[in-house]
C-alpha cells in the first residue's frame, strides 16, 4: 500500500492508474519529505490520453466560444477560493516563499479571468474585398489537440498561460507537468473537473520527459506543443516536433540583466535587484543574474547591496519571516555550486554567499547561501550561462551605450531592465535592449498576464505564452470569402 494517494494520470475524465504500474516520489525541497507518489507513465498512457482528446474536441470546437468560456470563470473561482491552499502544496512542492506561491496561484486566477473574457472576443478581421458582391473576413479556428509542458518553477501558473487559452479558443490538451510537481498538477485537473469542463478536453499524463514528453513529440494526434523549460530540452523539442510538422511554441532559458545608471535612485534599484535575483531562489526564466552598473555608482551600489543580501533571510518558505526559500534538488544545489567555484576560478570576486547552507534544519533541504560576484567580466561563463539559482554578477562598465551592448551579449533575450532618472536614455534602452521583455525602473520580473510574455533569441522561437499573443499559437487563422454576386468572378484579374 502506497502512504500517499498518489497523483494519477486524467484522462477522458477518469482517474487512472499508469499502465506501467509505476510510481516516482516527489519531496519538499525544505526538509527532505516525500509529499506524494505520481503516475510513471509509458507511450501507451500517452496514447490514450491523445485519443480521449481527439474525440472531446471533436464538439469541444462546436460549444459557443462564450459557453466555453464559462467554465474557465468557473475555474477561476475555485482557484479563488483555494487560493491559501493551493499556495501553501506549492510552497511544499517547490519551495518558493508562500507569500510567492500567493502571486503565483494569483496569476492563475488572472489568466482565468482573463481567457474566460476571450470567450466573447476571440477577434477576427473584416475587410473589404477587391470584388462586387462579395465579404471577406478571418476568423480564429482552434488548431485541434495541443501538448503541453510546464516546468516546476511555476506549475500552476505557467500551466494556466498554456492550458485556459488552448481550451477558450475550442481546442483539447493533453498536459505532461512537470516531474517535480505533481500534486499541483493533480489540483489543477480537479479544478477544471469541478468547472464542468467534458471530459477529454484537458487530460494529464505525468511521467518522466523522455518517455511521455518524447512520445508527445512523435504522436500524430498532437498539432502543438508549447514548452516551457530548458533551452537544450526546447531544441530537441524545436527539431523532432518540426520534423513532424507541428507547430512548437517554446520559451526558454533567459540571463537578464539589471543595469544601474549613475544618475539612478540607488536604493530603489538595490530594493528591485533583492526581488529579481533572490525571489524564488534565482530560479525564474525572468531572475536577474547579472547586474551592470556604471563604474561611477558601482562602489556604493556594492556598499548598499551587499548588506541586504547576507540579511536575507534562508529557510522554509512556509514560514513567512523567510525571504528565500530552498531550490529545488540535490541536482540543483550542485550545478548552482559548480558554477560558484567556475567563476571563482574565472577571477571573479565572490562578495558573499558562494556556500551550501547546512546548519540546523537547513541541512535537510536543498539551500544555497545568496551569492554575489563582483567584478565580473562580460564573457565569463558565470555572466553568459543560465545558472537558475541565487547567484548574481556585477559587471562594471563605462558608458551606457556598453551597458547595452553588455545586456544584449549574451545567447538569451527574456528579460532587461534600466533604472536611470533620464528619459532619453529610457528611450534609447526601450529602443536597443534586445530582449522580449523590458522593465524601466523595475526589476527583470512581475510580467502582468494580459500582455505577451516570451524572448527572442535563444529563450524563444518566435512565439509568446500569455496576452493576446497566445491565441496565436492555440489558433489557425481562417480566411473566409463570400461570394454572393451569382457570378464567376475573378481577383487580381477583372478589375485589372
Ligand atoms: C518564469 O520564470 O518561468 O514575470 C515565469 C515573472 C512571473 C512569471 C515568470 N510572472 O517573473
Amino acid at each position: 500500500m502506497h502512504r500517499f494517494e498518489p497523483c494519477l494520470n486524467f484522462i477522458a475524465g477518469e482517474w487512472r492508474e499508469p499502465s506501467t504500474g509505476q510510481y516516482g516520489q516527489n519531496v519538499n525541497p525544505a526538509n527532505g519529505e516525500v509529499l506524494g507518489l505520481w503516475a510513471r507513465s509509458g507511450p501507451g498512457d500517452l496514447d490514450l490520453a491523445v485519443r480521449a482528446a481527439r474525440e472531446a474536441q471533436a464538439s469541444w470546437r462546436l460549444v459557443p466560444a462564450p459557453e466555453r468560456a464559462k467554465v474557465l470563470r468557473r475555474v477561476a473561482d475555485l482557484l479563488r477560493d483555494r487560493k491559501e491552499e493551493l499556495a501553501r502544496t506549492l510552497t511544499m512542492e517547490m519551495g518558493k516563499v508562500i507569500a510567492e506561491a500567493r502571486g503565483e496561484v494569483q496569476e492563475a486566477i488572472d489568466m482565468a479571468e482573463y481567457m474566460a473574457g476571450e470567450g466573447r472576443r476571440l477577434f477576427g478581421q473584416t475587410t473589404p474585398s477587391e470584388l462586387p458582391d462579395k465579404f471577406a473576413m478571418s476568423v480564429r479556428a482552434p488548431v485541434g489537440v495541443v501538448g503541453i509542458i510546464t516546468p516546476w518553477n511555476f506549475p500552476i501558473a505557467i500551466a494556466s498561460w498554456k492550458s485556459l487559452p488552448a481550451i477558450v479558443a475550442g481546442n483539447a490538451v493533453v498536459w505532461k507537468p512537470a516531474e517535480e510537481t505533481p500534486l499541483l498538477a493533480r489540483a489543477f485537473a480537479q479544478i477544471y473537473q469541478e468547472a464542468g469542463l467534458p471530459p477529454g478536453v484537458l487530460n494529464v499524463v505525468f511521467g518522466d520527459g523522455p518517455v511521455v514528453g518524447e512520445a508527445m513529440l512523435d504522436h500524430p494526434g498532437i498539432d502543438v506543443i508549447s514548452f516551457t523549460g530548458s533551452t537544450e530540452t526546447g531544441r530537441h523539442i524545436a527539431s523532432r516536433a518540426g520534423a513532424n510538422l507541428k507547430r512548437v511554441s517554446l520559451e526558454m532559458g533567459g540571463k537578464n540583466a539589471i543595469t544601474v545608471l549613475a544618475d539612478a535612485d540607488l536604493d530603489l534599484a538595490v530594493d528591485a535587484i533583492l526581488w529579481s535575483a533572490y525571489g524564488t531562489s534565482g530560479q525564474r526564466c525572468t531572475a536577474a543574474s547579472r547586474v551592470i552598473v556604471e563604474r561611477a555608482a558601482e562602489a556604493e551600489l556594492l556598499a548598499r547591496l551587499v548588506p541586504r543580501v547576507e540579511a536575507l533571510r534562508v529557510g522554509d518558505g512556509l514560514d513567512p519571516s523567510i525571504d528565500v526559500g530552498p531550490v529545488i534538488h540535490e541536482e540543483a544545489l550542485n550545478k548552482i555550486d559548480g558554477y560558484v567555484r567556475i567563476g571563482v576560478d574565472e577571477g571573479a570576486r565572490l562578495v558573499t554567499g558562494g556556500r551550501r547552507l547546512t546548519e540546523g534544519p537547513l541541512a535537510r533541504g536543498f539551500y544555497y547561501a545568496p551569492t554575489v560576484f563582483a567584478g565580473v567580466q562580460p564573457d565569463m561563463r558565470i555572466a553568459q550561462e543560465e545558472i537558475f539559482g541565487p547567484v548574481l554578477s556585477v559587471i562594471a562598465v563605462d558608458s551606457f551605450e556598453e551597458a547595452i551592448q553588455v545586456n544584449n551579449g549574451v545567447r538569451y533575450g527574456l528579460s532587461a531592465s534600466v533604472f536611470t532618472r533620464d528619459v532619453n536614455r529610457v528611450f534609447r534602452a526601450m529602443r536597443d535592449l534586445d530582449t522580449g521583455i523590458v522593465y524601466v525602473n523595475a526589476g527583470t520580473t512581475g510580467a502582468e498576464i494580459h500582455l505577451p510574455f516570451g524572448g527572442t533569441k535563444a529563450t524563444g522561437n518566435g512565439h509568446r505564452d500569455s496576452g493576446q499573443a497566445a491565441l496565436d499559437v492555440f489558433t489557425e487563422w481562417k480566411t473566409v470569402y463570400v461570394d454572393y454576386s451569382g457570378r464567376l468572378q475573378r481577383a487580381q484579374i477583372d478589375n485589372n
